[in-house]
């Protein structure tokens, strides 16, 4: 099965959670949109294909089949992949957890867009450094500490009973995190000894190390998901 993902080219977004499972089980995948530009992605979401119709990127095609949702599509791959343990329960567990990093990335998004995702940052700048401030004095550390606290009820090491997908999006949350808050993520840092240690492991498995080291991983930037902006992540 080649697999055919579709996402905007200029970030990692939500893609990026979709893209390092593809790359860590070493699937046969095109990134459509990096080959044929973003407007192999507008005739999708204007119901001009076939297949279920997607609201937003991602959206992955398997043969006929179209899944939009970056934690549907990871729950379609976990098993086809091997990114999952087997059974339902595993399964289930794996999904709740992908959707929770869901939430988790809705709030780190607002952190620059409090108001609108359509706006520019320049435009709602006192109201992202309020609820930059409510981020990293509540939320980070609460979402954060969570996953610490599933890990120790996994195997110590990772998620679930054994490597899967949630690791590879808990290594991607980590990794934006310490690009967008190097400051708030530094005062933290002792508090969550086990997902460092995961997203250590993560990066140096062979096929994600090859791929963070390959021009298909743009590196972080000021158009995406986790943005540095020194005013909303200050010293103290
Ligand atoms: N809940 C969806 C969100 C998808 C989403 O918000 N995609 C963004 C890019 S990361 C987008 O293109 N949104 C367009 C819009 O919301 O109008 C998921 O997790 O995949």
């Amino acid at each position: 099965m080649r697999y055919e993902l579709y996402y905007w080219t200029a970030i990692q977004g939500r893609g990026e959670y979709v893209r390092l499972a593809l790359e860590d089980a070493g699937a046969d995948y095109i990134d459509v949109a990096r080959e044929r530009g973003d407007n192999a992605i507008m005739p999708f979401l204007r119901g001009k294909r076939e297949g279920a119709l997607p609201f937003a990127p991602p959206f992955l095609k398997a043969g006929r089949l179209v899944i939009a949702q970056t934690a549907t599509i990871l729950a379609f791959l976990g098993p086809r992949l091997g990114l999952v343990p087997e059974g339902q329960s595993a399964e289930i567990h794996a999904q709740q957890l992908q959707l929770t990093i869901a939430d988790f990335v809705v709030e780190i998004h607002d952190t620059h867009h409090p108001i609108a995702a359509s706006q520019y940052y320049e435009g709602q700048r006192s109201a992202a450094r309020k609820r930059a401030e409510v981020f990293r004095d509540e939320r980070l550390l609460k979402f954060l500490t969570y996953f610490e606290h599933v890990i120790e009820r996994g195997n110590g090491r990772q998620a679930l009973s054994r490597h899967s997908y949630v690791d590879l999006s808990l290594f991607q949350l980590i990794s934006g995190l310490d690009y967008a808050f190097p400051n708030a993520m530094q005062r933290i840092n002792k508090r969550i000894p086990r997902l460092r240690a995961l997203a250590e492991r993560v990066a140096e498995r062979p096929n994600i190390a090859a791929y963070l080291a390959s021009p298909r991983r743009i590196p972080f930037n000021e158009e995406g998901i986790f943005r540095h902006y020194a005013e909303l992540d200050p010293a103290r």
